[in-house]
C-alpha cells in the first residue's frame, strides 16, 4: 500500500464577518485534526468565502492564516467554488502564500498531478494526454460551471440540461487517464463543486431536478477512485465497486435546522481503493422551537429543561394574529432561554384581514385561496377559477381576444366603451384605445340594455 496517499477534505468554509466566529474556530480545529493525522495533502472543495471580501476584513486573515498553517504542513489544492460564494479571483491571492508547499488554486477545468516532490504540476489543457513521470496523485478538477457561458451558447432554457449533459462528456473524458494512472499504480481523485442528483440538503430536502450538475453515474464515469464534492452543505456519500463520492459538508452549522454532525474528511486513497473518515468539528448546537399559534411559555419551560438550551443558539417563532401582536412576552421568553448562547425570536403576523377570512392562509395555492374565499363569501368559485387559469396559462392578447369575441358574439358590449354615453354612472374616463375600438365595432343602442346586466 505504498502508493496510497492520505488527504483533508475541507469544504464549503463560508469565511465571511458574519460567520468568523463559528468557521474560524471549526476550521481552526480541522486544520489541527489534519496535521496531527498526517495528511499528504490537503483539498478544500470550493466556497472558502461566503461572498466578495475586502483584503482588510478580518476573514480573509483569518482564513489564509489557516491555509497557510495547511501549506506548512502538505501541499494544497483550492478549488473555485459558487462564484456568488466565491467571486472569480477571490482565490488568486493564496496561490501567493509562502510555505514549505505550494497552494494550487484550481479556477479552470484541468487535471494536477501532485508529484513525489510535494510540487503541482497542472495540464495545459483540460487533461493530461500522458500523466507527467514522477506523479504520486492524480487530480481531476472540475470547478463551478459558468452556466451563463452555457447559456450563451445554448439558449437559457436548454442550458441547464445541457451543463449536465456537456459534464457527463467531459467527466468520462477524463477516464482513460485515470484508468492510465490506475495500472501505474497512482490514486486518482476527482475534485468538483455542485449538486449530484437525489443528494439530500442539509435541512433534509431530496435534491430532484434535471437542471443538477451531476449524477452519481457521471461522477463515477470520471473512473477517478475518489470524488471530492464541495456545494452541499450536508455530508454524505456512495460507493461502487470501491470507488467512493463524497460531500465533506460544510466545516460549520450556518444555519438553524442543519442537520447532522459537521466536518471534514480524512481519505486514504489507493489505486484501486478508497474510503474516509468523518472528524466532526466543534459546531454550534442549533435548537428551533415553532409555536403554530401565540408561545406558550409553560411548554416553553419544559421544551427547554428537555432540551439543553446551555450554550445553544437557539430559535424560537410563532405566528399571532394581528390585534394580540403585542400580547408576546419576549423578556419572559429570554429569561426562560437565559443559558442559551443567543436567541434569537421570529413573530410572524396575520394581518387582520386574513384572519376574518379564515383558513386562506393555510391553502397553498392560489386556486386553493380562491374556492376558500368563495366558499366564505357565498360566491361561485367557478368563473374565478376559470379566469385564474387563463392568466396562468396563456397570453394576455389570446384572453384579451378571446373575450372580445364572445362580447361581440353575444352582441354584448364591453362595459365602460360602449355604454359611454348612455349610462351616467360614474367610471374612470375609457382610454383612447377603447373609445376608437367601440366606435367601429359597437352598437351603442344595444349596449345601453347588456351593459346594466353585465356581470364582468
Ligand atoms: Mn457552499
Amino acid at each position: 500500500m505504498k502508493a496510497m496517499i492520505r488527504l483533508a477534505h475541507f469544504s464549503d468554509l463560508h469565511y465571511a464577518s458574519a460567520t468568523l466566529t463559528e468557521v474560524d474556530r471549526c476550521f481552526s480545529f480541522a486544520v489541527d485534526a489534519a496535521i496531527a493525522r498526517g495528511v499528504d495533502c490537503a483539498v478544500i472543495s470550493g466556497d472558502s468565502t461566503d461572498h466578495a471580501l475586502e483584503v482588510h476584513a478580518p476573514a480573509v486573515e483569518a482564513l489564509a492564516r489557516n491555509v497557510r498553517r495547511l501549506a506548512e504542513h502538505c501541499p494544497v489544492l483550492m478549488l473555485q467554488g459558487t462564484f456568488s460564494h466565491e467571486p472569480p479571483g477571490a482565490l488568486n491571492l493564496f496561490r501567493l502564500l509562502g510555505g514549505r508547499f505550494r497552494v494550487h488554486v484550481a479556477d479552470r477545468l484541468q487535471q494536477v498531478a501532485l508529484m513525489e516532490d510535494g510540487c503541482w504540476r497542472p495540464s495545459p489543457g483540460w487533461r493530461f494526454e500522458q500523466a507527467p513521470a514522477g506523479v504520486r496523485a492524480l487530480f481531476s478538477c472540475v470547478p463551478t460551471v459558468n452556466k451563463a457561458i452555457v447559456a450563451a451558447a445554448v439558449g437559457a432554457t436548454e442550458a441547464a440540461e445541457a451543463v449536465g449533459e456537456q459534464l457527463t462528456a467531459l467527466l468520462q473524458g477524463y477516464a482513460p487517464a485515470n484508468e492510465a494512472a490506475r495500472a501505474a499504480g497512482v490514486p486518482t481523485i476527482g475534485v468538483s463543486h455542485g449538486t449530484v442528483y437525489g443528494c439530500v440538503t442539509e435541512h433534509g430536502v431530496p435534491m430532484a431536478g434535471f437542471d443538477h450538475e451531476f449524477t452519481t453515474g457521471s461522477l463515477f464515469g470520471s473512473a477517478a477512485q475518489a470524488f471530492l464534492l464541495g456545494h452541499i452543505h450536508k455530508h454524505q456519500s456512495w460507493e461502487q465497486g470501491g470507488r467512493m463520492i463524497a460531500y465533506a459538508g460544510s466545516i460549520g452549522r450556518l444555519h438553524y435546522g442543519e442537520q447532522g454532525d459537521k466536518g471534514f474528511l480524512v481519505w486514504d486513497v489507493a489505486p484501486e481503493s478508497a474510503g474516509f473518515e468523518l472528524v466532526a468539528t466543534p459546531a454550534r448546537r442549533t435548537i428551533e422551537i415553532t409555536f403554530d399559534g401565540m408561545p406558550d411559555l409553560e411548554q416553553l419551560r419544559q421544551l427547554a429543561q428537555a432540551n439543553d438550551v446551555a450554550g445553544a443558539f437557539v430559535r424560537v417563532r410563532w405566528v399571532a394574529p394581528e390585534e394580540d401582536r403585542h400580547g408576546v412576552d419576549r423578556s419572559a421568553i429570554q429569561a426562560i432561554l437565559g443559558a442559551a448562547a443567543e436567541v434569537k425570536l421570529e413573530g410572524s403576523v396575520i394581518p387582520v384581514v386574513r384572519t376574518r377570512a379564515a383558513g386562506i392562509s393555510q391553502q397553498a395555492s392560489v386556486a386553493a385561496k380562491i374556492a376558500t374565499w368563495a366558499r366564505l363569501t357565498d360566491v361561485r368559485p367557478e368563473p374565478l377559477l376559470a379566469c385564474l387559469e387563463a392568466l396562468q396559462t396563456r397570453a394576455p392578447e389570446g384572453i384579451a381576444s378571446t373575450i372580445m369575441k364572445w362580447a361581440i358574439e353575444a352582441q354584448s358590449p364591453i362595459p365602460g366603451a360602449a355604454g359611454a354615453d348612455a349610462d351616467p354612472r360614474p367610471r374612470p374616463p375609457p382610454t383612447q384605445k377603447t373609445c376608437r375600438y367601440s366606435s367601429k365595432r359597437l352598437d351603442p343602442q344595444k349596449a345601453h340594455a347588456t351593459l346594466k346586466g353585465c356581470s364582468l
